[in-house]
């Protein structure tokens, strides 16, 4: 057996004006709970540091670059990732990222146990609109702020199992899944941000919501013989409420830990990556059962 305690740390909303300061500690409130339940790794929602700042129109680049990371750790995070030092928790979180060229991503780092950053996800599926939409309820504008991720869909050995990222929208396409389901992939982490509410189409239910999130993300892990973590910002951010909902998915499908609120909250599992392994070697044996000559026009225009 090769088990991994797994935290899904669910984040509550956090309001334009909150500090990453005071978001950092509630992370860390979350970290030391995550240390009691004996967790290895803990993951954290997209854009964990702030708002979800693409709700709002913004013109001049230094209120843009206000919400981005250049270096990270950094002064704010540096008290989190020294925390989960000391506890030997690995720790994947998102954040906005601005290079040192100047271009901006939507980022995911995953560390090891000692700290140490192992793996970079830049997201590639980026929702939403770049130019104002006065159709909307309101503005989702991830493709005005981000570039989309130019590092792929890699996976990396970490605390001896093979371990993937995205972020949030990546997840329904199964094109993310299976990129790394090609690489072997044993666990796949990720954080999101998905309004309550469809923009375009109001009266659409937050069950809908719920129900899509899960499919898509129970239907990946199985397809691909994955562990699935899968992180929510959720609750009310100035007057725009973001749905909760975060679970760890097992690699048969099926959902082995729920968030029941809308607020900071912790979900955790033992995943055994030799769990995948049936699933790897019978159904889901790619190399065997893959008919490759049929999947050209998946990457034609
Ligand atoms: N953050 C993010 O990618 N959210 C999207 C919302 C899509 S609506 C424009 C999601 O797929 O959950």
């Amino acid at each position: 057996m090769r088990e991994i305690t797994v935290g899904g740390a669910q984040m509550g909303p956090i309001q334009k004006a909150e500090s990453r300061e005071a978001v950092v500690a509630r992370m860390i409130v979350l970290l030391e709970a995550a240390a009691k339940r004996g967790c290895d790794l803990v993951v954290y929602p997209e854009l964990t540091l702030t708002t979800f700042f693409p709700r709002y129109w913004m013109d001049d680049e230094a209120e843009i670059d206000a919400w981005f990371e250049r270096e990270m750790p950094n002064g704010a995070t540096k008290p989190l990732f020294d925390r989960a030092r000391e506890l030997e928790i690995a720790l994947c979180l998102g954040y906005a990222e601005l290079t040192p060229e100047g271009d901006h991503y939507n980022t995911q780092i995953l560390t090891d146990r000692t700290g140490a950053i192992v793996g970079k996800y830049r997201k590639v599926h980026l929702p939403g609109h770049s130019e104002y939409d006065t159709e909307r309820a309101f503005q989702h504008l991830e493709k005005k702020y981000f570039l989309p991720g130019d590092l792929g869909f890699p996976v990396w050995r970490n605390m001896d199992a093979w371990m993937g990222m995205m972020i949030c929208n990546d997840r329904r396409w199964p094109e993310s899944w299976r990129l790394m389901g090609l690489q072997g992939v044993e666990l796949v982490v990720f954080g999101y941000n998905t309004p309550s509410v469809n923009s375009q189409m109001g009266g659409e239910g937050l069950e809908k919501r719920l129900y899509h999130s899960e499919l898509v993300i129970c239907a990946g892990a199985y397809q691909n013989a994955t562990w699935a973590v899968a992180v929510a910002k959720a609750g009310d951010e100035d007057g725009h409420p973001l749905m909760g909902g975060s679970i760890i998915v097992d690699p048969n499908g099926f959902v082995v830990a729920k968030a029941q609120t809308e607020g900071d909250e912790l979900i955790t599992a033992v995943c055994d990556m030799d769990a995948t392994v049936f699933g790897k070697e019978t159904i889901f044996d790619f190399a065997r059962h893959r008919r490759i000559e049929h999947y050209g026009p998946i990457t034609a225009q």
